[in-house]
């Protein structure tokens, strides 16, 4: 176990350039099915092929992002605390959450801001767990709306954010932070009948959260990056300002230098970008001239309403372009399954994808390049090798 963790260590070291867009190469774990980034903490994504199969991403594949090991928390006296500009703070056992609220389901993406990193390396190196596309998900969220927990608490005047902080401990700077995250409250108090506007959450897809994905219960913020979805969740401060957790204050924000006053005056990533991937084939695949089924996945912004109108496909390096025909619904903060069948010569080596969405907003050539290797979103380039 320890060797292990010391090669995947040593390994994701090299892997901004042997992972690059080739996430299909590095071997899954048996047990898991998942590809490790790490153990300790757990940083793991599926195999792009077995991610598409559903709409509905399943528990076991869906990608794991944790800061620090996964914190033990007794689901018996665990208590969530709502505080801040409030009336009325208050303690709430998981228990009670469940029988005091109503319950609420909706099924929403999630992807880590870090998606699609290795191929941000690519361009210039950035440091990070090196994601491939694998760093996303769409699952049934259950639980609590936020903002009923929130007018339970009575906001007070004044109030303009919501802070979420974890109960897991974080190394950082040498002492030890929980990860947090906060949203403007016109976020957390946006709701529609069907979709709230964020939610506290005790169950995935029908099951108890996962110890790795936030059991007891975590914020899920549909249609913003996943390090606001904060796991292990102990308390939600209402306040006049942003959080000044480190992962809001001082990560998460495209930042080139990244010295201080370009972090302060960088404001916090929250929507997600416009994005489309080819998951099959794998990156790298052998393939046979003439007519070749392809599939993968779209994401829109995360702006309310916003969807995907359009995905296409190019074999001749973006000249000309096939449109892709969509396998699930345009549903507002999910991703949209697509497939396409080329034509395959043998001069082709490569597939692109890119997207439009329902505003006419399109999927970039390239990106700028960022410090952090966050929100890569350029068109998304499949290798493959034709044989006759
Ligand atoms: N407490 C806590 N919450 C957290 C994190 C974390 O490390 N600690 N990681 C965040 C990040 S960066 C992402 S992308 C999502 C990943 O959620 P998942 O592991 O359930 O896929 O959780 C977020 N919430
Ligand atoms: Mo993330």
């Amino acid at each position: 176990m320890f060797d292990r963790r010391v090669l995947l260590k040593q390994a994701s070291l090299f892997a901004p350039f042997w992972l690059a867009g080739r996430s299909a190469f590095a071997a899954p774990d048996p047990k898991t099915g998942l590809i490790v980034h790490t153990l300790v903490p757990h940083n793991a994504e599926p195999p792009l092929g077995s991610l598409v199969q559903s709409w509905i991403t399943p528990n076991e594949l869906f990608y794991v992002r944790s800061h620090a090991p996964v914190p033990k928390v007794d689901a018996d006296t665990f208590r969530l605390s709502v505080e801040g500009i409030v009336e009325r703070p208050f303690e709430i056992s998981l228990a009670q959450l469940q029988s005091d609220f109503k319950r609420q389901a909706v099924v929403a993406t999630m992807t880590c801001a870090g998606n699609r990193r290795s191929e941000h390396s690519l361009v210039k190196e950035v440091s990070g767990v090196p994601w491939g596309a694998g760093a996303i998900g769409n699952a049934e969220w259950a639980g609590v709306r936020l903002s009923d927990l929130l007018k339970r608490a009575g906001i007070k005047e004044g109030a303009k954010h919501v802070w979420f902080d974890g109960v897991d401990e974080v190394e950082h700077k040498g002492g030890m932070i929980p990860f947090g995250a906060s949203i403007p409250l016109d976020k957390a108090m946006s709701d529609t009948e069907s979709m709230p506007g964020a939610l506290v959450c005790y169950e995935m897809n029908g099951q108890p959260l996962s110890p790795d994905h936030g059991f007891p219960i975590r914020t899920v913020v549909p249609g913003y990056i996943g390090a606001r979805s904060v796991k292990w969740l102990g308390k939600i401060i209402v306040s006049d300002r942003p959080s000044t957790n480190h992962y809001v204050a001082g990560a998460y924000k495209l930042v080139t230098e990244g010295t201080e006053d370009e972090l302060a005056s960088s404001p916090p990533l929250d929507n997600f970008v416009i994005n489309s991937v080819t998951c099959v084939p794998a990156a790298g695949s052998k393939v046979v001239t003439g007519k070749l089924e392809v599939s993968g996945y779209a994401l829109a912004t995360g702006l309310q309403g916003e969807t995907i109108a359009k995905v296409e496909l190019s074999t001749d390096g973006g000249k000309s372009w096939t449109k892709a025909r969509f396998t699930s619904q345009a549903k507002p903060y999910c991703w949209r399954l697509w497939k396409a069948d080329l034509e395959v010569h043998a001069r082709t080596s490569e597939i692109i994808a890119r997207a439009v969405d329902s505003t006419g907003g399109v999927q970039p050539e390239t990106v700028v390049w960022n410090l952090k290797g966050y929100m890569f979103n350029a068109w998304h380039k499949t290798s493959v090798r034709v044989s006759p």
